[in-house]
């Protein structure tokens, strides 16, 4: 069902408008006769000042522009919702959390971090996944990443971290990468950033869609119940179709093939109604608790590991709406974890402390002045009533003769929503006792930076270490000072000692002299080896067919993958049709690294078309399915690949193969094949 009648959807449905068939006018509204030649003093004369639509349209033209994200400039954004699946009344009395029959609105962006607006989407780096709630208390927002730590543990190296990973200041070179001396300089001298490193090498980084993604609101932040109770919460975001990543050599083709990849897949899966679905888990913590883990729970670059505190499922998360305009709504949507609802609180984490501050900071700039909650897509479905007014685009008109507090002109109004002491319903901040000395350091407590990553990277299988290594050569590769690389391989040694050694191997520097002991500890949850793949739903399969294909077989092997959920594209030598089939895209016109899997209709031709072949090396060399049915068999042959491993038929047909494939398919990568010698 089409979310089409939330408050929010109406809400929003007064500013929308539909320019529709009116004649063109000029901002004030004054129909316009010609649009396409400017007023002259004669047809070959100089343009007159007097041409106001002229100059308005230019006008216009040239502010069109606001300062993008300085970090997460890159977005898509989709609406849904929000049900929470049993009230959670016993740690919160959020609204929203406790009402098992309510559709909570909200709007959703994801987002790369380093690269500008334009940069392309399949890069290596942490992904934005920040959720606005429209709540009736308020808007909550959790603006959380696909990654559960962060690079640093005090906001006050914000600063520090971002101008390091963007591209340097000199040159302005290398746009949305890590791989370049300035990031690499910060890691060797920042040894809090080692666990976020090991993330960031990982296949985490590499998304194969924002659907198929984990989210985490990564601080501790804190539940309160209407006894004033707190309870230490961690929000983790479940994709229900698996999380999936992209391999490295396909991420650097899919830039060229598509930049807007993970964008167009996140629309097209809307528009076609497959509608993206995450669960909602906790992980809760008792206030009393709060010691008894052996790394801070204030400290951002730490998990909880789920062996020690489960992840417990409370509720869905639904997007089933494109926005309308991209501007109006992705652009201008304006996040802030200070956005919280009664119920929802924050911890004492230095860098959410920085975040509460930032967030609001960097919206007076980017939408140009105080008023922008009154954008449409940032206000409130609840009322809001204040005293604040005036300040660059104001547009409301308030008709009240008074602006302050207390009054008694307008009748004390807008006045306290404490009502006879009853405090429900109003924020009210979490009464915490806080005594200390005035100090510029950093808690023992948030010195173990070497403990987490070692977890991470021992909880890995075996291809995850052979890509974080793999990623850790190229990006080091990449850095031109040998000091700034040792330094690394220093910081590695702490994490592993075998991961340092494979990384300077592949460098062709001598290993670090001093590593430390790896305590052995690993934790299961940490590795998308285990995460489900129990699911083809959405998945994009190539279907290489031509002239000669029987097209009745092809049209039903894809008849039954649809049934599963699969998307089919027939790519063929040209574009029109084959047989029956209509065909989606011509083989010189799309790459295998656009699909999830290949399905070979046919051989003959195809054996000997160049494309055709490089298209099945390819998709082999980056871990994909590929099925082939009998006459598909001299395609296969002409590939020439090594090994079998995910490679379904041409020798078993029918429903066995269909269910063969479908398994091969939802295993979603066979990382395990020799692909070294595959030459695509
Ligand atoms: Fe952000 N971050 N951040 N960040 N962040 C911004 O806000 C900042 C941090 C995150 O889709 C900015 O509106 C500071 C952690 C997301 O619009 C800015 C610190 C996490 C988005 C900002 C952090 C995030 C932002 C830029 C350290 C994961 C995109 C434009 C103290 C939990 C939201 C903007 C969107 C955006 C500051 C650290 C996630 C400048 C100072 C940790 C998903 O305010």
């Amino acid at each position: 069902m089409k979310n089409m009648d939330d408050d929010k959807q109406r809400q929003l449905a007064a500013d929308r408008v539909d320019p529709g068939s009116g004649p063109l006018t000029t901002d004030q509204g004054v129909p316009v006769d010609d649009t396409d030649n400017s007023l002259k003093v004669g047809e070959r004369g100089p343009t007159l000042l007097e041409d106001f639509h002229f100059r308005e349209k230019l006008t216009r033209f040239d502010h069109e522009r606001i300062p993008e994200r300085v970090v997460h400039a890159r977005g898509a954004g989709a609406y849904g919702y929000f049900q929470v699946y049993r009230s959670l009344a016993e740690y919160t009395v959020a609204d929203f959390l406790c009402d098992p029959s309510l559709r909570t609105p909200v709007f959703v962006r994801f987002s790369t971090v380093a690269g500008s607006r334009g940069s392309a989407d399949t890069v290596r780096d942490v992904r934005g996944f920040a959720t606005k709630f429209y709540t009736r208390q308020g808007n909550y927002d959790l603006v959380g990443n696909n990654m559960p730590v962060f690079f640093i543990q005090d906001g006050v190296k914000f600063p520090d971290f971002v101008h390091a990973v963007k591209p340097e200041p000199h040159n302005e070179i290398p746009q949305a990468q890590s791989a370049h001396d300035t990031f690499w300089d910060f890691v060797q001298l920042q040894p809090e950033i080692m666990h976020m490193v090991m993330w960031v090498m990982s296949d985490r980084a590499l998304p194969r869609s924002y659907r198929m993604m984990q989210g985490f609101g990564v601080h501790t932040f804190r539940l309160v119940n209407s006894e004033g109770r707190g309870t230490f919460v961690k929000f983790h975001w479940r994709p229900l179709l698996g999380t999936h990543s992209l391999v490295w050599d396909e991420v650097l083709r899919i830039q060229g093939n598509d930049p807007d990849f993970n964008r167009r897949d996140l629309w097209e899966s809307i528009e076609s109604g497959a509608y993206p679905e995450w669960e909602l888990g906790l992980q809760l913590v008792p206030e009393e608790d709060e010691h008894r883990f052996d790394f801070d729970l204030l400290d951002a670059t730490k998990i909880i590991p789920e062996e020690l505190v489960p992840v417990t499922p409370v509720g869905r998360l639904v997007l089933d709406r494109n926005p309308h305009n991209f501007f109006a709504e992705t652009e201008q949507v304006a996040f802030h974890t200070a956005n919280v609802v009664p119920g929802i609180d924050f911890t004492n984490d230095p860098l959410l402390q920085a975040r509460n501050f930032s967030y609001l900071d960097t919206q007076l700039i980017r939408l140009g002045g105080p008023n922008f909650a009154q954008i449409p897509i940032n206000r409130p479905v609840a009322a809001v009533t204040n005293n604040q007014r005036d300040g660059y685009h104001q547009h409301m008109i308030h008709e009240s003769t008074t602006s302050y507090a207390p009054n008694t002109i307008s009748g004390g109004c807008p006045m306290s929503g404490v009502v006879n002491g009853d405090l429900r319903g109003v924020f009210q901040h979490y009464q915490e006792r806080v005594d200390g000395q005035v100090i510029r350091r950093r808690s023992p407590s948030f010195q173990d930076h070497y403990s987490q990553a070692t977890l991470f990277w021992n909880s890995m299988a075996g291809w995850e270490k052979r890509h974080i290594v793999e990623a850790l050569r190229f990006e080091l590769g990449h850095v031109e000072r040998r000091s700034v690389k040792e330094g690394v391989l220093e910081q590695l040694a702490h994490v592993d000692g075998d991961l340092a050694r494979q990384v300077a191997e592949g460098l062709g520097l001598p290993a670090p002299a001093v590593t430390t002991p790896n305590h052995g500890r690993s934790s299961p949850a940490l590795s998308q080896a285990n995460a489900p793949r129990d699911t083809i739903a959405t998945r994009k399969i190539a279907v290489l067919a031509a002239d000669a294909t029987d097209t009745a077989q092809a049209g039903e092997l894809i008849a039954a993958l649809e049934e599963k959920g699969a998307i089919c594209e027939v790519i063929a030598p040209h574009g029109g049709t084959v047989g029956t089939l209509d065909v989606t895209r011509q083989l010189s016109a799309t790459s295998s690294v656009l699909y999830d899997a290949v399905l070979l209709a046919d051989g003959g031709e195809l054996a000997g078309n160049g494309h055709a072949v490089h298209f099945v090396r390819e998709a082999f060399k980056h871990g994909k399915a590929i099925g082939a049915v009998p006459r598909g068999e001299a395609l296969l042959d002409a590939a020439a690949l090594p090994g079998q491993q995910g490679v379904v038929g041409p020798k078993i047909s029918g429903d066995g193969f269909v269910e063969a494939f479908a398994e091969a398919v939802a295993a979603h990568r066979h990382y395990d094949r020799d692909v070294d010698l595959v030459p695509a």
